[in-house]
């Protein structure tokens, strides 16, 4: 009874972000309080603890289904830059996440992201760039967010189907976690890479 309950939950949030029947390894990526581990959150719905500590105090992972997600604080030196890799190689998405309402840290993220988007190892897995905190007083907006991170003529469209799609798939997402709104998109269009 709960696991048949429990597997019809899981289908359903899978078939809802374009995942099920799915099979992939996604990482959540940003600064810390950028709101990786909330939006892990949102995906568990506070209903199953699947959510395991990792080999990291910085990384949670989930998995639902056959997809993996883990999350990651970048941000400081090289070495935390590069640490997510060493632990998780094979990506088949990122999830870029930032917050739009802390304008002090703006640059430091484009540098994470800049960083992120000349890196060979991953040079052609799909990055959703996700800004959140949308409800936040002083939130950039899409536009605003794609010139702070220097993405006015990178993104490849939210509609691309893969095969059309010549470069690495990049492109910008807008949504508040908290007020659960806006974060599935960037999640259906990762899927549609997988
Ligand atoms: N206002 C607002 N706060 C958020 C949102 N998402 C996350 N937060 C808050 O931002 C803080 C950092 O979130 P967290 O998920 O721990 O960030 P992480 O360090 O990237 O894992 C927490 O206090 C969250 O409650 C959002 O959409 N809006
Ligand atoms: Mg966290």
């Amino acid at each position: 009874m709960f696991v048949s309950w429990m597997y019809s939950w899981i289908n359903d949030i899978l078939t809802y972000l374009g995942l099920a029947q799915k099979k992939g390894k996604l990482v959540f990526l940003g600064l810390d309080n950028a709101g990786k581990t909330s939006l892990l959150y949102r995906l568990r719905d506070d209903k199953m603890s699947a959510h395991v500590p990792t080999h990291l105090p910085t990384s949670e992972e989930l998995s639902l289904g056959g997809v993996r997600f883990l999350t990651y604080d970048l941000g400081g030196h090289e070495q935390v830059r590069r640490v997510w890799r060493e632990y998780t190689p094979a990506v088949d998405g990122i999830v870029f996440i930032i917050d739009v309402a802390c304008h002090a840290r703006m640059e430091e993220a484009r540098v994470e992201l800049q960083a992120l988007m000349t890196d060979e190892n991953v040079a052609h897995v799909p990055i959703a760039v996700v800004g959140n905190k949308i409800d936040k007083a002083g939130a950039l907006s899409e536009e605003q967010l794609k010139w702070s991170m220097g993405l006015q003529h990178q993104c490849t469209g939210k509609d691309t189907q893969p095969q059309d799609c010549p470069s690495r798939p990049v492109e910008v997402f807008m949504c508040s976690v908290l007020q659960r709104q806006g974060y599935g998109a960037p999640l259906k269009w990762i899927a549609s890479f997988l």
